[in-house]
Parts: C-alpha cells; structure tokens; sequence
C-alpha cells in the first residue's frame, strides 16, 4: 500500500528508528524556497539523531513515505497548487492519481501503515477560535485519537483555542505530554497558560510511556509538546496582535475549512516581516531531534 523510498525500505528491514514527517507544512505551510530547504534540514537533523527520515506525501496517487530530494522539490515549488490532504482527501486523490501534501492527521495514517510510531512537526492543527460558531477542529486531533502515532510539535499556534483544544485531548484519550516542561506550549512561545496532562525529562521516559500505552492495547496517539528554544521564541504581545490580525481578516474574507489554517499560517509570516518564518524554522528542526531521540529509545525497548 505504501511506496517507501530505497532509505526507508532498508530501515525498516534493519529494524532502525524511524520518524515521519509531514508535507503540509512543505506545500502550504513556509515560502519557497525556505520550505525545501527546511524539509532537507529537518531531515539530516533527524539523521543527525540517530534515526532515519521518512517524509509523506502522495504522489500520482501513491501513498509515500520517504521522498526524494527532487520529489521535495516539487512539493515545494507547486506549494499551494498541491493539494492539502487530510483523511478525507486520501480517497480522491488515490483515485484519481493526483499528488498531495499531507497534513499530521493523513501522515499519521501513512506512518502506522508502514510501522513508524514517531513523527515531528512544526504545530498541530486544532479547535479554532470561535469554534463554538464555526465547528473548525482540525481533523488532526480525532487522527490523534484513533491512530497509535506519537506526534511531536511546539504545541499549538494560538491561531487556535488552546484551550479547547486541550479539552477535547481530553475527552478523547490523547495524553499531552511535556517535553521538560509542565506548560503546554504555544508554538512561537514557551508559554500558553495552561498545562501538560505529564512532564517528562528524557526521550527515554516517552519511549516508556508509548510503550506502556500500546501495549496495554489502547488505540490513538500521544502528543509530546516540545517548546521553541527560549533563543527563538517571538515576543507574546506581538505575535497575540498579529493572530488577532489575521484572525479578522480571515472572517472578513469569508474564509472557511481547509484554506483557513494556511491562510492564517501565512498571513501571520507577511505581518511579522518574516520573523515568525525563522522561528517556525527553528521548532521544526528541535522536534526533529526530539523525534529522532524519542524513536531511538523506542526501538531499543521494542527491539
Ligand atoms: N499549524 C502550523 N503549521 C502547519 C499546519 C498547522 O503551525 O503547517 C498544517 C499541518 O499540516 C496541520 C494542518 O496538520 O495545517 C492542519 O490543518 P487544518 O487546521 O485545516 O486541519
Ligand atoms: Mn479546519
């Protein structure tokens, strides 16, 4: 079902750490070229740590893990022309043969097809502001429900109710875990307010909770929140009046569904004059290590 790359074939023949990573944040998420050259980095980061990348995507209606360079090439200069893909999009695209670039929800699908269990982002997606109006939430939080993929991320933007979002975590199973941290951390910042279910100090006590947790049988995902370095955090105010910003123009252009996020995500980089690229950059490559570090002392417990 799944077309691995030569890398990623081998990998999983040796029995080596594996981490998924997605292609939304490639097509939709960052400008050309910062998007490839940050997909290329994410990568060799996640050598770096000791495990092997394997990037998602369709292709020609192929479910991908592990791409090539030139394949990431491509997702990144068709950026917006590529389709987002979450799981409901897999069907048509697979169908009809077409590309797209995977959201954390479809790359999480994808990795448990091939066996990866760690997979790094930037953000996840979930409940919007306003949500009680609007009914936006990100299908990215019930893949975290139903799915048994650990998901690295800086948290969540504050694009998104922080809140709620951590609320229907909760309702649906999903423990939030802190990567030494007990505060839930928002993306560009370290803080948010609000807390962690469980802090945890090393890559080897996640890999003990995973562990733990699928054994005992119990379905979905777990969200391991891992806050931007304190060297690159945004300033809090400014990046609240930005989101507020985008947040307004959004609504007044009538924009709803799957463009809302990008258009948020990109807005949000024209206001902050590029400042908040850099940061984006810089989480994307610590969850890569956390990831790859995560993965590391999963297979040695599973091995
Ligand atoms: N948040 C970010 N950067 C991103 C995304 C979210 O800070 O690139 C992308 C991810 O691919 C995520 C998707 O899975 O947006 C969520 O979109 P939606 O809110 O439409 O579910
Ligand atoms: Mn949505």
């Amino acid at each position: 079902m799944v077309q691995f790359s030569e890398e990623v074939q081998s990998a999983i023949h040796e029995g080596k750490a594996l981490v998924a990573l997605e292609s939304t944040i490639i097509a939709h998420g960052m400008p050309y070229p910062a998007n490839v050259e940050t997909a290329l980095l994410v990568e060799k980061t996640v050598r770096d740590a000791g495990a092997v990348p394997a990037t998602c995507a369709i292709l020609d209606g192929k479910l991908c893990a592990g791409l090539s360079t030139d394949q990431i090439e491509l997702l990144g200069k068709e950026g917006a022309r590529i389709a987002k893909a979450s799981r409901r999009d897999l069907p048509y695209l697979v169908s009809k043969k077409l590309h797209g670039a995977t959201t954390v929800a479809s790359t999480m699908i994808i990795a448990q097809m091939a066996g990866i269990r760690v997979f790094a982002t930037g953000g996840i997606g979930g409940v919007h502001r306003g949500a009680t109006e609007t009914m936006d939430i990100s299908a990215d939080l019930q893949e975290l429900a139903r799915t048994p993929v650990a998901v690295v991320s800086a948290g969540a933007k504050s694009i998104l109710d922080l809140k709620l979002t951590l609320e229907y975590l909760e309702t649906y199973g999903v423990p939030v875990l802190g990567f030494q941290t007990d505060e839930f951390p928002a993306f560009f910042t370290r803080r948010s307010g609000l807390n962690v279910d469980f802090r945890m100090n090393t890559p080897q006590e996640i890999a003990e909770l995973l562990h733990a947790k699928w054994s005992m049988g119990l379905t979905g995902g777990v969200l391991i929140a891992n806050p931007i370095p304190e060297e690159n955090q945004i300033d809090p105010d400014t990046i609240e009046r930005t989101i507020i910003a985008a947040t307004r123009e959004a609504a007044q252009a009538g924009i709803s569904g799957k463009q809302l996020t990008p258009f948020l995500l990109a807005r949000i980089e024209q206001l902050s004059g590029g400042n908040s690229l850099k940061a984006n950059i810089q989480l994307v490559l610590n969850n890569a290590r956390l990831a790859g570090r995560v993965a590391g002392s999963l297979a040695l417990i599973t091995a």
